[in-house]
């Protein structure tokens, strides 16, 4: 309950409206027509200022002081339309990290004010990204919240819930305080109605049907099969195809393992290694058949290994690295399909898990990865399976160490997407994606993912970069079932062999 709310100036007038507003044909401190501060305790209310502004010279302010309270802004009631039902307005704050911050509340007719999300409104980008503690007083804590710094003003674009359709409507931007430590504070500006947000770069498909994350995937005839991994923080043999539009599941795989890898020859898909149940690395090969939906055990290698990674070039599949139970390896072993025998290859000169390998011109390429010592690794190596000798300076390297990337093979180099990039702590978690074009041996960046994702699988499936689940902030083993594929913004990427 918020006793003691002292208003500001409230200069009603016939024409005020929610949209747009720049803030920009007052003057500072005076808020537009229509336009209310409110605040609460050690609140210190909203203003416009010229101190920092999306467009000049004013925007919107709320001081984060160091003190318990609120501060409200609330808008003038409009009506949205069919064509104004995506909003957005540019948003920087920088408070208290996880103990002040701010909230958007919606009201709809002769509503209360109530949370904008638990309202049935979303976040297209630039939504809540944090929870307010609720140990020191912060009149939110417990609710999500824009909290910390922004860096500046970012966008936010919002969908508003579709029962505000044709109804009054307010908007209340709330900033809440606890009992100590202020900050600079929240900047609103540049409010628009009918927003056409750009079309993103990533796009989300059908979720994958589980949480997933340490699976195993290859492509196939433009099918993408995804093996085991782990769900929920069990393992699980279950396994899906998906063919661009939808998740069907297949005959499951034979053991439930984590971290195995698979590739395709062309007509079978070989699943390699991984944990299983215990925790003990496997030596195992199964390989399925996507015409008879069914798996025949191969010829065992001789490491057993799990996150490890595998290409298929010549005939030969080149297993390279992993970990086995005794930490990280580097040894190199190859299968010759149709002989249907293991042989030893170089070491690779440095043991590895959680590395990319693909196949390209005839030389299988790995790049990145982690040690068992959290060593993370900027090397790249292309393997000549001729001379059979690893060669680092063919290859450029990483401009920063990543591993537990999706690793995604294109016509002339490969993808990589999310992961941890430049660490090994969860404030390395990625969204970031690089790609390495062949001619030009140079590293490009590729457009961020939707959402960061690390531990996860991912192929070109029918000339789309597509990725599948994978570990998100919350850490941990749960997985998600998020797929986001490139080119939702119908970019022609790879028609010429590289993203243009
Ligand atoms: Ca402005
Ligand atoms: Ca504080
Ligand atoms: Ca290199």
């Amino acid at each position: 309950m918020l006793f003691g709310l002292l208003l500001a100036t409230a200069s009603l007038s016939a024409v005020a409206q929610q949209c747009p507003e720049n803030f920009d044909a007052v003057s500072p401190p005076l808020l537009p027509a229509g336009w209310t501060s409110a605040l609460a305790d050690g609140g210190s209310g909203w203003t416009t200022t010229n101190a920092s502004a999306d467009t000049a010279p004013n925007a919107a302010f709320a001081a984060n002081v160091a003190a318990f309270g609120l501060s409200e802004l609330t808008g003038p009631t409009f009506t949205p339309t069919a064509g104004t039902m995506i909003m957005a307005f540019r948003n920087n704050y920088a408070t208290e990290a996880s103990y002040d911050g701010g909230v958007l509340e919606i009201r709809i007719g002769a509503g209360a004010f109530t949370d904008f999300v638990t309202a049935g409104g979303s976040f297209i980008t630039g939504g809540y990204n944090s929870t307010i503690s609720t140990s020191f007083n912060n009149p939110l804590g417990g609710r999500q919240a824009w909290s910390g710094n922004s860096n500046g003003f970012i966008d936010t674009a919002l969908q508003l819930p579709p029962a505000a359709l044709g109804q009054p409507t307010t908007l209340k931007w709330r900033l809440g305080t606890d009992t100590s430590v202020g900050s600079t504070g929240w900047y609103i500006d540049s409010i628009r109605c009918g927003y056409t947000p750009p079309v993103a770069d990533w796009v989300a498909v059908a979720d994958y049907p589980i949480p997933i994350l340490d699976q195993a995937t290859a492509v196939q005839n433009g099918a993408l099969y995804s093996f085991t991994g782990v769900t929920a923080g069990v393992l699980t043999p279950n396994t899906y195809k998906f063919d661009g539009t939808a998740w069907t599941a297949i005959a499951p795989h034979p053991a439930m393992v984590e971290g195995p890898v698979a590739v395709s020859d062309g007509t079978y898909i070989y699943i390699l290694g991984g944990t299983d149940n215990n925790g003990n690395p496997v030596n195992t090969m199964y390989r399925y058949s996507p015409a008879t939906n069914s798996y025949q055990a191969m010829a065992p290698f001789t490491t057993a290994v799990w996150a490890t990674a595998a290409a298929v070039v010549n005939g030969k599949i080149v297993k390279v690295a992993g970990y086995n139970s005794g930490g990280a390896t580097a040894a190199t072993e190859i299968y010759n399909i149709a002989l249907g025998t293991w042989s030893a290859g170089a070491d690779l000169p440095f043991a590895l898990g959680f590395h990319s390998a693909f196949a390209h011109n005839g030389f299988v390429y790995v790049v990145g990865g982690v040690d068992a010592a959290s060593n993370t690794s900027t090397k790249t190596w292309r393997y000549d399976p001729v001379l059979n000798v690893w060669d680092d300076a063919v290859v450029t390297d990483l401009p920063v160490s990543r591993w537990g990337a999706a690793t995604i093979e294109t016509p002339t180099g490969v993808l990589l997407a999310g992961g941890y990039v430049g660490g090994t702590s969860s404030s390395n978690l990625s969204a970031t994606a690089i790609a390495w074009d062949g001619p030009t041996n140079t590293w490009q960046t590729f457009p961020a993912m939707l959402a960061a994702r690390a531990r996860m699988t991912g192929g070109m499936l029918q000339g789309t970069p597509t990725v599948i689940g994978g570990r998100d902030s919350a850490g941990g083993f749960n997985g998600t079932q998020l797929v986001q594929v490139y080119g939702g913004s119908g970019d022609t990427i790879f028609a010429d062999g590289f993203e243009n």
